[in-house]
């Protein structure tokens, strides 16, 4: 598996965008293009459905040696074999996030990556007090894939990176078309969803986005 501290895209394959029938198809995808981490995130999908979505990706994630990172069900962790959860501010703290994702035979394989979304410099910092592999930091630009949450622009990136050890991958209204600016603005990991998701060619977009991040 990819370790984290590598990763610079992080992918979501967001069902808002994603046709269930399309789901291994865009996720072959993604993983064709690049990206180092996937997240299943499927809102208003109950538990069994999103059980099922990650059993049919946990092969092709598996096969590109990508962490497969389910959203909102911590507890779908180690019946699909994925390798964490992400949760956001109004859900699990990430202790309880663990605690759900914790595997039956303990030292079996790799502890659960658990990530957290902030959205605020103080809600990063405490992410990562409270023990959170990762946080995704966001939305830096208002999105449709999120509504309802205001911007809170670039202006904090730099003194979030400065604080916080763990990966920070920012994310919200981020295509290629500003990706350079956001990298500019301090952000060294980022995620895309919709920019993906929409491309005529996502494998194509999500290579040109990890050249852009590794500074080719
Ligand atoms: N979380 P797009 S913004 C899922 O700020 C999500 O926590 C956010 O999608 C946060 O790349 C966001 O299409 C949506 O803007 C990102």
């Amino acid at each position: 598996m990819k370790p984290l501290s590598d990763a610079l895209l992080y992918g979501i394959l967001d069902l808002g965008y994603t046709a269930d029938a399309d789901a291994e198809r865009v996720t072959a995808q993604m993983l064709a293009g690049g990206v180092d981490v996937l997240q299943l995130r499927a809102k208003g999908a109950g538990e069994s459905e999103v059980e099922a979505l990650a059993n049919r990706l946990t092969a092709l994630t598996e096969g590109a040696g990508v962490p497969l990172i389910v959203n909102d069900f911590p507890q779908l962790v180690p019946s699909v074999g994925a390798q964490g959860a992400h949760v956001g501010q109004d859900d699990f703290s990430v202790a309880d996030a663990r605690w759900r994702a914790g595997r039956a035979l303990a030292g079996e394989v790799a502890p659960p990556l658990i990530g957290k979304s902030t959205h605020s410099f103080a809600q990063a910092v405490a992410a990562e007090a409270e023990g959170a592999d990762y946080i995704g930091f966001g939305p830096l630009f208002a999105t449709p894939t999120k509504p309802g949450r205001p911007a809170i622009g670039l202006d904090e990136i730099q003194r979030v990176h400065e604080a916080v050890r763990i990966p920070v991958f920012c994310i919200g209204g981020i295509k290629l078309e500003n990706l350079e600016t956001v990298i500019a603005a301090g952000a060294r990991r980022v995620v895309i969803v919709s920019g993906l998701l929409q491309a005529a060619d996502t494998a194509d977009y999500a290579r040109r986005a990890k050249a852009l991040l590794a500074g080719r």
